[in-house]
């Protein structure tokens, strides 16, 4: 990576050092340059730094503002900050070595007293991260607008029950996929903010189903219109803020994208702690989407399970995360998509050294996942047991049925022929204990 000119962290650059390393500042597993299988680490992993809480997360929550104080804040045009503050975002891409970055259109500008300003806000940020962009070699994985923050968006953007504040929303994501493309952005994601309600005693569920439809079908055709290359990525999310969020988990959305005819221009953006709000897994909505041929991308995070909100954590749960890659491995990997660290610092956690210790823990964390999942893939004892647990269906009657040529009077009749089947166990105790010695040795 080439480099750039700011100065705003004392910490020098991330270097790999190895397992056996002590020093807290260094990658124990992570090392960019190291190849496999023909490309390197770097370009296997994807990973992405997420500008909104990275940049913009200062540690308040319900109860208190801000703990988070950065040195390039300060000064009172909100543009200028806004520049030195990208100014310190690359400094921090490059010495994590995060080859990309993702951003919400307000992340990066402020917004202005009107839509025009605010587009013009976003265009001089734009021009900076351009030539960041160029100056260092990060590239964009997603962009996406804000469609949640402002109060304009308090009942929904696509689904607010006021057109006015649709074609509001609709203006925004016109000029968020334009400066994406700009950027050379690889994807744009779609979360539903708002998309979604809190009681039925105001809202109808139909008309709000059928705009958000309307929304996603117009942003595909702008998309095509000014040739934007890009992977649509819708991201799940069961709850908050809103009660019923329409895009409640990939089966939720599978269903809607098919009844709306919209299935081929989308695929998945996954985030373990939306997986887990639904009642999932994490590796659970990977399969899912994997199986529909619509696994996108990943919003790396964990989330608290004795809280029941979205807590946007670094994750550093191997055995969790070498699941979620047996996963993505098995269903050929992200493409165009990386893991993006959609997860912010603790409250307390005000030293811009932790933002360090937050990235290499979740670097780390999944490059090990990586290795070990390629481990139990080259091994394929998993996939040989589940190979042979279904192995009667891969002949004679079994074979039929999935081939759909046998029927209703057919089956009966070998039913009647074999009696009663012999139980075979599970076998899960075995396959947990199996699972610990790629994870323990
Ligand atoms: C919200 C969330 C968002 C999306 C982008 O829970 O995950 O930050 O990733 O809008
Ligand atoms: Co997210």
């Amino acid at each position: 990576m080439k480099k750039t000119t700011s100065s705003f962290f004392k910490t020098p650059a991330i270097a790999y050092e190895g397992p056996q390393s002590a020093n807290a500042l260094a990658f124990k597993h992570y090392n960019p340059d190291e190849v496999v299988d023909g490309k390197t680490m770097a370009e296997h992993m994807r990973f992405s730094i997420a500008y909104w809480h990275a940049f913009r997360g200062v540690g308040a929550d319900p109860f208190g503002p801000g703990t988070i104080v950065r040195p390039w804040e300060s000064g009172k045009d909100p543009v200028a900050v806004a520049l030195k503050r990208m100014d310190a975002a690359f400094e921090f891409f490059q010495k994590i070595r995060a080859p990309f970055w993702c951003f919400h259109d307000r992340d990066i500008a402020p917004e202005g007293k009107s839509l025009a300003e605010s587009n013009k806000n976003l265009d001089k940020l734009v021009a900076h991260a351009k030539e960041l962009q160029k100056a260092t070699g990060v590239k964009l994985l997603w962009g996406t607008a804000n469609l949640f923050g402002n109060p304009r968006f308090m009942c929904g953007a696509a689904t607010n029950p006021d057109a006015h504040v649709f074609a509001y929303a609709a203006a925004q994501i016109k000029k968020a996929l334009e400066v994406t493309q700009e950027l050379g952005g690889e994807n744009y994601v779609f979360w539903g903010g708002r998309e979604g309600y809190e009681t039925l005693l105001n809202t109808n569920l139909k008309r709000e189903q059928d705009h958000l439809a309307a929304m996603l079908r117009m942003a595909a055709d702008y998309a095509k219109e000014i040739g934007f290359k890009g992977q649509f990525l819708i991201e799940p999310k069961p709850k908050e803020p809103t009660t019923h969020q329409y895009d409640f988990d990939c089966a939720t959305c599978i269903g809607f994208l098919r009844t709306y005819g919209l299935e081929k221009i989308f695929k998945f953006n996954i985030e373990t702690n939306h997986a887990t709000l639904a009642g999932h897994t994490f590796q659970h909505e990977i399969e899912v989407a994997a199986a529909a041929g619509m696994l996108g991308s990943i919003d790396a995070n964990t989330g608290n399970l004795l809280l029941g909100w979205d807590t946007d954590q670094f994750n550093t749960d191997v055995k969790e995360l070498t699941l979620a890659m047996v996963s993505i491995l098995k269903a050929g990997g992200l493409g165009t998509g990386g893991f993006n660290f959609d997860a912010k610092l603790r409250r307390p956690s005000i030293d811009a050294e932790d933002l360090f210790h937050a990235h290499i823990g979740g670097m780390d964390a999944y490059a090990l996942a990586f290795k070990i999942a390629r481990k139990i893939l080259a091994e394929g004892k998993f996939e040989q047991f589940v190979k042979d647990r279904y192995a009667s269906f891969d002949t004679g009657f079994g074979k039929d049925i999935e081939k759909k040529k046998t029927n209703f009077r057919e089956l009966e009749k070998i039913a009647l022929k074999l009696g009663e089947p012999t139980p075979k166990s599970g076998k899960q105790e075995y396959l947990e204990n199996l699972l610990n010695t790629y994870l323990h040795g």
